[in-house]
């Protein structure tokens, strides 16, 4: 699928895919179709060899607004079971290189889940992130309830989910939300920046290090002590790890081949 009518995808540096949300009268509702597309596009970057780090953004109004409600209001609890809702969502959390969500304006319910499901996040001054499904009889039903009471602790997640407290982008820095925050006019920018930077290190490096300190949010620490073990010992198989030491040792930049 390359014929996308809710995302655009560019590629904005060497080594970047760039995916922005793209339904600009609904804030970025996450409709099936718009997040079909989102994974189809992340996809397609993942099996890229050109490509090393994405970028995942809204506009500067909305990074997303949440699942799109008045597509689901009439759904029943077999068609949400059936609709593969879950398993479309889920496939984004396999994309095995680095995805930096670049969040402005409102990041609310499934936007918000859509922005965690992501590695690292970066706001500007004007985003407000939330969890507002209690307004509308739900629960967050795309990890909002397990991710965000891991990133930001439980009391705060307890008012977020059920109280609708909004957090803005300096509350969502202290929380351990985002890790850095920017200017609007410089958002996507930092993004792509940081994006081109991780892409230029050693892929294999790269790839393994995302899947262990994701493990660290799916494990006990011994378990994720050992899965680290064992990728760092692995690393240890690739040229790339002998190119990067042997540079070190020359005092030269290393030249990665990504094997
Ligand atoms: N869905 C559909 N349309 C939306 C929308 C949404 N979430 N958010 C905004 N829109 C639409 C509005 O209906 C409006 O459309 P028109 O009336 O012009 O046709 C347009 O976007 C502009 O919105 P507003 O006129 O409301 O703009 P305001 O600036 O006044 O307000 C707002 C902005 C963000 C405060 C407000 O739009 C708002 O409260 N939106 C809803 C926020 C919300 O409740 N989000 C949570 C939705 S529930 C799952 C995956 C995901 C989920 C669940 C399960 N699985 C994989 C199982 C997620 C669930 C949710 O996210």
């Amino acid at each position: 699928m390359t014929d996308y009518h809710d995302i655009l995808v560019e590629r904005p540096a060497p080594g970047v895919g760039l995916i922005r949300l793209h339904r600009p009268d609904a804030l970025n509702a996450l409709s099936r179709r718009l997040m079909a597309e989102v994974v189809d596009a992340a996809q397609a970057f993942d099996a890229d060899p050109d490509i090393g780090a994405l970028v995942l953004t809204g506009s500067e109004r909305a990074f997303a607004a949440g699942a799109d409600i008045k597509e689901m209001a009439a759904a029943g609890a077999v068609e949400m079971l059936n609709s593969g809702m879950i398993e479309s969502w889920a496939r984004l959390s396999r994309v095995k290189k680095p995805i930096i969500a670049a969040v402005a304006g409102h990041c609310l319910g499934g936007g918000n889940e859509l922005a965690m499901m992501c590695d690292i996040l970066i706001a500007a001054e004007t985003a407000k992130f939330g969890q507002p499904e209690i307004n509308i009889g739900v629960i967050p039903g795309a990890g909002g309830t397990q991710r965000l009471t891991r990133i930001v602790g439980k009391s705060l997640a307890m008012e977020m989910i059920l109280n609708d407290r909004r957090i803005n982008a300096q509350e969502a820095l202290a929380a351990g939300l985002v890790s850095r925050v920017v200017a609007p006019e410089r958002l996507v920018d930092e993004a792509v920046e940081l994006a081109q930077q991780i892409a230029a290190r050693a892929p294999v490096a790269v790839q393994l290090a995302k899947a262990a300190v994701n493990k660290a949010y799916e494990t006990s620490l011994s378990e994720g002590l050992e899965y680290e073990k064992t990728l760092f010992y692995f690393l240890f198989g690739t040229e790339d790890q002998k190119e990067g030491m042997q540079a070190f040792a020359e005092k030269r930049a290393a030249v990665w081949q990504g094997r």
